[in-house]
């Protein structure tokens, strides 16, 4: 194993009060560093494209708070319109201008989009997505993906991807059979299967929901046709296609995944980008089925603090940050020299490996691939992946610490940064 040089007395000290405070010291499971061992770093401060622990380590950061930090951590325009914002009050529970500017950057960038409920978080943001869909279409049964992952909603816990799949967690204890009944499971990719449920289910299915392409079994992108293919089964059904874009919005494209793929789903879920930062998540579609949600509608769904005025400031400076030109250029620049980079030095050291990137999202396994689903992503060679980690980590790379996620990328990291991230990857790569 590879010589370490790190050292976490603050970080280490910190965690086990912490342990004592909050279930397994954290407040999401993901952070926890269970599956690739030792333990979480407690951060600092974060800056552009690096993070600082406790202990005054310094990191280049691939995990991006999982996904707002595009911009890289905070950018000098956000941070300066919360400055001003937050002087005029931090909550409302009454309407705000921001939620009407953010609301229409939104419809105007995803084009599925005609009318948007924003909320707190992505698990909330799927949750009113999926009683919107059997609301609409007065059927019960949905179809999800293996791997994929639509926040904690009990409905969503079959097969789910992220920290689930990470723990190697059964169904959750907690969530009532009578919960789970309604959702059916088929691995990604796979049409033929997703037509079997149809044929099985006949005028019961409300809708299909997914990740786009896939951060939640690691990062596993749709095969050509298949997000074509789903658009196709759900109209012939008289069922609802959701792309869950909690993290492809805005990251995949301005336009999400579906702006770059050209296929138009009825609802989209979003969160992390739009929120710049701060707790945010939303659903929207076409008006039509919007319209059912109260008050408009008689579908029932509300917030305290959902249209919080400091995060849809934070939402609305991310986005005009994103429109300046050359944004999505440089995100799949600098990706795609990191996978390709990792690839090779993977080659050279006679690794099993496979990497791929869209964008500012991408991903490795170490199993010789293809990835085209949940199944595959699992062949990966975890003890190394984990060997991996820790061997990054120790000489200043931050990466998601689960095999089972997506790693991002932002505007803030540069050429150089990822020559320094791939010296160290060759010296790790030459070690486990
Ligand atoms: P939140 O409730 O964590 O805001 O969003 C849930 C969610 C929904 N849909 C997708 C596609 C998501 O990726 C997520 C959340 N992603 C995880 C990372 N895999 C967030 C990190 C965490 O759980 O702490």
């Amino acid at each position: 194993m590879v010589a370490t040089s790190l050292t976490t007395n603050r970080s280490e000290e910190l965690f086990a009060t912490a342990q004592k405070l909050m279930p397994g010291g954290v407040n999401s499971p993901v952070r926890a560093f269970k599956s690739v061992g030792g333990q979480p770093i407690v951060f600092d401060r974060v800056q552009g494209s690096r993070a600082w622990d406790v202990d005054g380590n310094e990191y280049i950061d691939y995990v991006g708070t999982w996904g707002p930090a595009i911009c890289g951590h905070a950018h000098p325009e956000v941070l300066s319109a919360l400055h001003d914002a937050i002087d005029k009050g931090t909550s409302f529970g009454a309407p705000c201008v921001q939620e009407n500017i953010l609301a229409e950057m939104v419809i105007d960038a995803v084009p599925s989009i005609e009318m948007v409920r924003f909320v707190n978080s992505g698990t909330e943001a799927c949750m009113g997505a999926l009683r919107l869909m059997r609301a609409y279409t007065q059927r019960d049964k949905v179809i999800k993906f293996q791997g994929c992952f639509h926040g904690h909603g009990d409905m969503f816990l079959v097969q789910a991807g992220s920290g689930v799949a990470t723990l190697g967690l059964p169904d959750s204890p907690g969530v009532p059979k009578a919960a789970t009944s309604n959702t059916l499971t088929a691995p990604y990719n796979d049409l033929e299967a997703v037509k079997a449920l149809f044929d099985e289910n006949p005028g019961e299915i409300a809708g299909v929901i997914l990740e786009p392409v896939v951060g939640n079994s690691g990062f596993v992108p749709p095969d050509a046709g298949f997000l074509e293919g789903l658009r196709e089964i759900t109209q012939e059904n008289g069922s609802l296609l959701v792309f869950d874009e909690v993290m492809t919005g805005f990251r995949i494209s301005y336009g999400g995944a579906q702006g770059k793929f050209g296929v138009t789903p009825d609802l989209t879920t979003l969160g992390k980008i739009i929120g710049g930062g701060l707790p945010v998540g939303a659903y929207g579609g076409r008006a039509d089925i919007m319209s059912m949600v109260a008050p408009a509608g008689p579908m029932y769904q509300s917030g305290t603090l959902s249209g919080n005025p400091l995060a849809m400031t934070a939402g609305i400076k991310t986005l005009e940050v994103l429109q300046k030109s050359g944004t999505y250029e440089h995100l799949d620049r600098v990706t795609k020299k990191l996978v390709s980079g990792l690839s090779q030095i993977a080659k050279e050291n006679g690794h099993q490996f496979y990497a791929d990137y869209i964008s500012g999202m991408f991903g490795f396994f170490f199993t010789k691939g293809p990835v085209r689903n949940f199944e595959d992503a699992k062949k990966s060679d975890l003890n190394k992946f984990a060997r991996f980690h820790r061997g990054m980590l120790e000489r200043g790379i931050y990466l998601p610490p689960a095999q089972f996620e997506g790693c991002f990328t932002s505007i803030a990291h540069t050429d150089s940064e990822i020559d320094t991230t791939l010296e160290v990857a060759r010296e790790v790569m030459a070690n486990i």
